[in-house]
């Protein structure tokens, strides 16, 4: 059932036109005066990574929905910028040279929106090294733990006692690490950075993880910080009716995101 939409279909369709003029008016950026970055994006923690930064930035974007339920993710016209059938991804038409870009990996795309506007992710060297090591942190760590958290969790066809345990005794851990580190800095890389970013929509579904945010005070406060940004509540309040109609128990939707193989 994967790939059941062909090249012949439509591209995902332009949801909504945001960010830009509003947020850096009288400050006129010479990416800001060109064409919105395309923006291919699904609700979820990954994709409100990359819709915070858009809108922390003040970069013109258009949400091009990528619905994974219906496995847009499998056209070859987005495997041809996102060759992990994963979004989120970008293209930005004002890339280096001037040149169009794509960019997949949800880490990779916060670096490139950093060195793009110098914004959220610092030149000196020390202080990039910290915002690394948080981002990679997120990547590689609770991202996936997280990830899997979940899906043993919610999605599952049986409860398996062992793997729920591990996946959110592991998200316990990597919250306790982030609490600890929060207890004495207001974010994660000291000041706030696309590190932040990244960890920040794990942490708002930390119910679905067995996590209870009131055993991590610190994380709380930070959580609750970032939440009330005003870009952090526009990238939140971004809205796809298509998901909010996905059933995770209809066959169709498990047999696209479930069970995928090489072939
Ligand atoms: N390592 C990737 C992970 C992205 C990812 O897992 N995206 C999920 C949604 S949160 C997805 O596109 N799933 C589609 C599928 O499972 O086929 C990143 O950080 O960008």
């Amino acid at each position: 059932m994967r790939g059941t939409r062909t090249s012949s279909k439509k591209k995902p369709a332009a949801a909504a036109k945001r960010g830009g003029s509003k947020a850096v008016a009288g400050k006129e950026h010479a990416s800001v005066r060109a064409k919105p970055i395309e923006l291919y994006y699904w609700p979820t923690p990954n994709g409100w990574k990359i819709s915070i930064m858009l809108e922390e930035c003040g970069l013109p974007y258009d949400v091009r929905p990528v619905d994974i339920s219906k496995g847009d993710q499998f056209t070859p016209q987005f495997l041809a910028i996102s060759p992990n059938n994963r979004m989120p991804a970008i293209v930005d038409p004002d890339g280096p040279g001037g040149r169009p870009i794509s960019v997949f990996e949800s880490g990779a795309i916060l670096q490139y929106l950093g060195r793009k506007t110098g914004k959220f992710y610092p030149h000196e060297e020390r202080a990039r090294v910290a915002v690394e090591e948080w981002l990679y942190w997120q990547v590689g760590g609770l991202g996936p733990m997280a990830g899997q958290a979940n899906h043993f969790r919610r999605y599952a066809p049986e409860q398996i006692t062992y793997a729920i345990a591990r996946y959110t005794d592991e998200v316990n851990r990597l919250f306790g690490v982030m609490n600890t580190r929060l207890a004495d800095r207001d974010f994660l890389a000291g000041r706030y950075s696309i590190a932040d970013m990244a960890s920040i929509g794990w942490v708002r579904l930390a119910e679905r993880m067995g996590q209870n945010l009131a055993d991590f005070p610190h994380l709380k406060r930070w959580f609750e910080t970032i939440r009330a940004r005003p870009a952090v509540q526009r990238a939140f309040a971004i809205r796809v009716p298509a998901a909010s109609a996905v059933n995770m128990r209809d066959p169709k939707v498990r047999a696209v995101l479930f069970g995928q193989r090489a072939k």
